[in-house]
């Protein structure tokens, strides 16, 4: 006997458009320098008319084609299925389970469980933080920027700081620790010993190479040192972190939870901050949210503010939201930040509803 009271919603569609999105500041890191935002807009619909909508970054347009298909493909196999996203888990992981979640494939079901959550939050006409059992409140955010340099790192951390936040960082790995050193301590003197400096080498270091490097940094006031070696030398990470004196912070590559629990048994980092798509979306997340809270680890969020915003308002050990503004011209109503703070929209899910005119402009269209 079906339960009237409370028919399932069924998924009717899901349709995804990938787009490449100009950035007002290349992200350069020590491994490669993102020009543009390649991103998958994922619109799911359900029966009863509610849309869901997602965004995926795929850190270069030679994948955002790939990215679609998938998520084009999961989503046909996935009509006619109860808007239930704890199910729809379950049901990709049977399915993937030969092929395995990693790579675009996780990237693919993270982006259909972050939208079938927004669908779910706008069926219930509830902002996703109140869906989830949470409150809309301001949450700390920092100013994410890249290898700018002396100038263009000084003139960006001035504006931030100027624009309230209280925390900055700022990507390091220069040719040589003396350069790495030179931005530093020029960005310190600008910001001010009141907001918190955080460095991300992006990999970029070999083991004893970072041990020497962060060993400089030790009198420089820095918060934290990001992904100094290989994201996934867990022992690695684990081996600078016995030997330096700073926190060690990692987690945007972890796939799926399951990767972040071997490397937090590994000791590798001090500090957490998963990325809302490679760790499962939503779903992926509320479990990774437990695995640092047993741990009483400081958890944070990579890129992805839109939904991360929701996200670290219900996580209870919650630390700090990335600022890094990849989806703001393709969206009608970009997350706004005050006095370095963002508080989740009121409107019902996440609040992510895309500006058709600017999408059309920046749309990829498979060839
Ligand atoms: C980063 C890397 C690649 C794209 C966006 C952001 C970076 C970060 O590692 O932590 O912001
Ligand atoms: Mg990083």
């Amino acid at each position: 006997m079906k339960n009237e009271v409370n028919p399932d919603i069924l998924i009717s569609e899901v349709q995804a458009r990938a787009v490449n999105v100009p950035l007002e500041h290349p992200v350069r890191t020590s491994v490669g320098v993102i020009a543009t935002s390649p991103l998958i807009l994922i619109d799911l619909q359900a029966n009863d008319g509610s849309v869901g909508r997602a965004i995926l970054f795929t850190y270069t347009p030679a994948a955002l084609e790939a990215t679609r298909q998938m998520v084009m493909s999961l989503g046909e196999g996935l009509k006619g299925q109860p808007l239930a996203p704890f199910e729809l888990d379950r049901l990709l992981a049977q399915r993937l389970r030969l092929l395995g979640r990693t790579g675009i494939a996780q990237m693919a079901c993270a982006g259909i469980d972050m939208a079938a959550w927004d669908a779910l939050a706008v069926a219930r006409k509830l902002p996703l933080v109140e869906l989830l059992g949470g409150s809309r409140r301001p949450i700390p955010a920092y100013d994410s920027h890249g290898m700018d340099g002396v100038e263009l790192g000084v003139e960006r951390a001035e504006r931030a700081v100027a624009q309230g936040f209280g925390a900055i960082k700022t990507k390091v790995g220069y040719a040589t620790l003396a350069e790495d050193l030179r931005v530093v301590r020029a960005l310190r003197q600008s910001i001010g010993a009141d907001t918190q400096l955080l460095v991300d080498y992006n990999q970029g270091l070999s083991v004893p190479e970072a041990v020497r490097r962060i060993h400089a940094l030790e009198g420089e006031g820095i918060s934290w040192v990001e992904e100094p070696t290989l994201q996934e030398d867990y022992a690695g990470h684990a081996r600078i972190r016995e030997k330096v004196r700073l926190p060690i912070q990692m987690g945007e590559n972890w796939c799926g939870p399951g990767e972040m629990a071997k490397a937090l048994e590994a000791g590798a980092c001090d500090l957490v901050m998963p990325d809302a798509m490679k760790i499962g979306g939503v779903t992926g997340w509320l479990r990774a949210a437990a695995l640092a809270q047993a741990r009483g680890l400081p958890m944070s969020s990579h890129i992805f503010q839109e939904v991360s915003v929701h996200l670290l308002a219900v996580t209870p050990t919650s630390h700090l939201l990335e600022r890094m503004d990849l989806a703001s011209p393709v969206l009608a109503q970009p997350l706004t930040f005050e006095n370095g703070t963002a508080i989740a929209p009121q409107r019902p899910g996440t609040g992510i509803a895309w500006n058709e005119d600017a999408v059309r402009r920046f749309e990829v269209k498979a060839r």
